[in-house]
Formats: C-alpha cells, structure tokens, sequence
C-alpha cells in the first residue's frame, strides 16, 4: 500500500485557547505547533493563521510571516494555506492567502455551502468554487478538494468534468460537520470518487481514531491537529498536534503502514518537488 500521509491542521479558525490553551494565536506559536506536527511525522501542515489576540485572518502578510518561519524550522514540508479561513470572510479576503511569495505548492478548495456549528453558513457558491479553482490553475497550485458532504464530491466532479478542477485530484474528507463521522459514511464517500483520485480523512472530535483507523486500512491519508481534535484521549487535552501526528503515526506503525516524508507526500500527490528549499 501507498505511505501515509499525515497532514496536521495545527490551528484552525474556530477553536480557542480557552478550549485548550496549546491552540496556537501568535507567530512563534505557530511555529512551536507547526514544529512539533513535522517532527512527529506530519508531511502537510494545514494553516489558517491568526493575530496574536486570536482573531483569524487572511491577511497576505501574516501568511508570509508564518510561512517564512515555518519553512525555517522545517525546509521540506507541505504548507497547505486555506482558503476557507473562517465564516463570513469575503471571497477576495479568503484567497489573500495564495499571495505569498513562494506561491504555495498547495491550498484548500472547499466544494460546497454548509451550516457550520451554531447558526452560521459556510458559503462556497459555484461561481465562488471556479473562481478559486481558476486562480489555483492560474498559480500552479494544487487544490485539496475539501468535502463536508457527498454533494460536494459531485459539485467537484461537476467541475471537473468542465476542465476547472484538473487531474490527479485530492480530496479531504472532513466528517462529523455535518456528515456524520462513521465507517459507513466513510465508506460510502471512498466508493463516490472515480478511479485516480486521492484522499485524507478527518473525523471530527472524538471520531478521530476510528476515522484514521479506517483510512490506514482503507488505503487513505490522514488528518490530525488542534482545528479538529482538541483531545488525544478522552477528557484528556492534547498538550501539542506533534501528540496528535505521534498518535496518528503510532497507529500507522501498528497497521503496517509506512509514513511518507514531505517529498514522498509531493510525488503521491502529483506536486513537483519544491525548489529552493
Ligand atoms: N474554517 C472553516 C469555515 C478550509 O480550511 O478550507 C473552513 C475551513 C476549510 O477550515
Ligand atoms: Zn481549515
């Protein structure tokens, strides 16, 4: 079977120090958290980034100050900005993130609206959708096909059959937001991708090790890190995302899987090697 990838997402836009004060807000935090994902196997650093009281941002500027940093402390790995960011950012404000210099190997690309948490509306209209594929095509930058749902995987298919989305695709599976987090929708969402495709999984909360159990085996890549999990057990905070990727790699080691390194993770992907390390 294909190594592991594990990407860590180490910060998300949603969670809070007051949920687990580990969640990281400044630059050097960042870094600290970015660090101990790489460390611990994590070949993929998902980024959101925030100012230093916690608020996320787009802004080009703190991207390129955390990205700097991180690519200091770990030269090879995959920084997958986002261009989520966080409900109610405008599209423009969102793809501030693909701004950096150098332009980003690979980023989000989030294929449908959805209710997210509460009584807000995560919105990715089709017009939204080909207009950040068109600019990622544009920029040379592979998109990570994020998924909340299997309507989404149709709507990616939709435009990708129309030329916007290009091969080889990858997708993220992104379970407990609004699909529930099982084996069985797990299953259902692999069984819906064409031939060639990729995949990571995330089960949200506590659905986290049975969701990345199910991946290994199912031939996936993972996802693990604080915008997702904020417990490496239950009840139990975890102290970093490294504890969270360790975890991850732990079970990997059990199930015979080998962990892919950055340049491993580039070639299954289909993204060049990065110059200029
Ligand atoms: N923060 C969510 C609203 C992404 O990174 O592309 C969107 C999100 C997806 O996290
Ligand atoms: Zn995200």
């Amino acid at each position: 079977m294909e190594k592991l990838i594990i990407s860590s997402c180490i910060c998300g836009a949603e969670v809070t120090k007051e949920q687990n004060p580990a969640v990281p807000y400044t630059v050097e935090e960042i870094v600290r958290e970015a660090k101990s994902a790489y460390d611990a196997g994590a070949a993929v650093i998902h980024l959101h980034v925030r100012w230093d009281d916690g608020t996320p941002t787009q802004a080009t500027e703190r991207f390129q100050e955390c990205m700097d940093a991180i690519y200091k402390e770990c030269p090879d790995v995959i920084i997958q900005p986002s261009t989520g960011g966080a409900v109610g950012m405008t599209d423009l404000e969102r793809l501030a993130s693909t701004d950096v210099v150098p332009t980003p190997e690979f980023a989000t690309l989030d294929c449908g609206t959805c209710n997210f948490g509460g009584d807000e509306i995560f919105v990715n209209t089709d017009d939204t959708i080909v207009n950040f594929a068109k600019i990622m095509n544009e920029k040379g930058i592979k998109p990570e096909l994020e998924v909340f749902e299997k309507g989404m995987i149709d709507t990616a298919l939709k435009f990708h059959k129309k030329g916007f989305i290009k091969d080889p695709m990858h997708f993220d599976f992104v379970l407990g937001v609004t699909m529930t987090a099982t084996i069985r929708d797990l299953v259902f969402m692999v069984g819906s991708l064409p031939p060639g495709c990729t995949w990571t999984a995330t089960g949200l909360g506590r659905n986290c090790w049975s969701i990345a159990a199910a991946t290994i085996a199912m031939g996936g890549h993972v996802r693990v890190g604080f915008e997702d999990h904020l417990y490496i057990e239950k009840g139990v905070l975890a102290e970093s995302n490294g504890q969270l990727v360790a975890k991850a790699v732990e079970l990997a080691k059990i199930m015979g899987r080998e962990i892919a390194t950055p340049d491993e993770a580039r070639e299954i992907l289909g993204i060049p090697p990065r110059k200029n390390k």
